[in-house]
């Protein structure tokens, strides 16, 4: 069926379709390595691209195509390309924008990994790079260089829940010929659609929000133009970066409710952020839905909802923090987010460890940082967990 038309939550069940032969009401699990051609000339002509066939699961496979037949839909982009992680896809977009003596510029505060692998594995073939505040619009005039291929965000910013202006920043490259790319994993594509802000290529940690169950390593790009998926299938098909098809199929059952889980979230993390805020032992909380954020303005602009990461800083720093970790009960001690349950950790000493002391205080991570993926659970057991925590300190 043609969903173009349909609402969100319809496109979230039905995009994407890829009918079987026996007519099964969910794509099934193509779980096959390679696909049977009619004859030899049939092969040929999948392989010269005269006719669209599937030929071998890494260049494409129906239960993964119907994954990113949906994302590329609900990104409002031109085609999908899932990984086998999150980190597959960054990589296949730093391998397809950068090369030997190129310059990629972004946000000081990134997915650890993301950030860290610029810094210890591209200089190794001569790619250069810049860190610094992408809130700063001046900032990041005066950094572009001759040579910069690549602008990559990440917004909301894991962990500082910092924002950038997709849109602000989006101009400022286009003028300079040079494209941007969005880590939109903290919003998923209910929340924030950056290709429709300006944005030519967005990615997600599908592990995240998109799957939703905490059981699955994937991620997605979607590229807004032809020449670009092309590329980047180019390099994502070489370097054996894809998902396999019980992934996708997982995945894909995961996004049917993406809407639903989100909006709980949420609902529920405002209400973590108000008790938070008013808690005599936090310093601050950082959540885009608070009046308290400094870019709420931005956050009220940009992005549909608020979301269900919060990052907050208790009076006690570290120490307290440890506290608070150890004192959960429902909430589970452990990275990742955007699951049904409650994580709670600590950015410095676990996802943005690898990342020096002083660029990570300089981006915002401080010691006594503490990071909550709220989940779906009832808010008043989320509350009543984090209330007893916190009497730890
Ligand atoms: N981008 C963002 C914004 C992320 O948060 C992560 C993982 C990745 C990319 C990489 O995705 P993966 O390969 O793990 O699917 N973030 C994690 C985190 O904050 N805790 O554990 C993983």
């Amino acid at each position: 069926m043609d969903t173009k038309e349909l609402g969100f939550h319809s496109k979230l069940v039905h995009s994407g379709g890829v009918t079987d032969s026996m007519g099964s009401a969910v794509t099934p699990i193509y779980q096959t390595s390679t696909f049977q051609f009619r004859d030899a000339d049939h092969g040929a002509r999948c392989f010269s691209g005269e006719e669209e066939g599937y030929i071998y699961t890494r260049l494409g496979n129906p239960t993964i195509q119907e994954l990113e037949n949906a994302m590329a839909e609900l990104e409002n982009g031109y085609g999908g390309i899932a990984t086998s992680s999150g980190m597959a896809a960054v990589n296949t977009v730093y391998l397809g924008c950068l090369g030997a003596g190129a310059h990629i510029l972004s946000h000081d505060a990134l997915y650890g990994p993301s950030r860290n692998i610029m810094e210890t594995l591209y200089p190794r073939y001569g790619v250069e790079y810049t860190y610094l505040d992408t809130s700063d619009h001046e900032n990041v005039k005066r950094s572009i260089r001759p040579n910069t291929r690549l602008i990559y965000l990440e917004t909301p910013a894991n962990p500082t829940i910092g924002l950038t202006d997709i849109a602000a920043i989006s101009a400022i490259a286009h003028e300079r010929g040079i494209p941007v790319c969005v880590d939109n994993t903290f919003c998923s594509p209910y929340l924030q659609k950056p290709l429709d802000l300006g944005a030519d290529i967005v990615l997600h940690s599908m592990t995240k929000f998109i799957n939703g169950h905490a059981d699955v390593v994937a991620g997605m790009i979607v590229a807004g133009n032809r020449e670009t998926y092309q590329r980047l299938r180019t390099v994502m098909v070489n370097m054996g970066f894809n998902m396999d098809p019980h992934q996708a199929f997982l995945v894909r059952r995961g996004l049917k409710t993406l809407g639903l889980r989100v909006e709980r979230a949420q609902t529920s993390a405002m209400k973590v952020a108000e008790f938070l805020e008013g808690h005599e032992a936090v310093e601050w909380v950082r959540y885009p839905g608070l009046r308290s954020h400094p870019q709420y303005d931005l956050a009220c602009r940009q992005m549909k909802g608020p979301g269900a990461m919060i990052s907050f800083e208790l009076k006690g720093g570290l120490e307290a923090g440890k506290k608070v970790m150890n004192g959960v009960k429902l909430a589970l001690l452990a990275v990742s987010l955007g699951g049904v349950e409650t994580l709670i950790q600590h950015p410095a000493s676990m996802t943005h460890s690898k990342v020096p002391e002083p660029e990570r205080i300089k981006a915002g991570i401080t010691g006594g940082l503490v990071r909550i993926s709220v989940g779906i659970e009832d808010v008043e057991d989320i509350l009543a967990d984090l209330e007893q925590a916190l009497s730890h300190i």
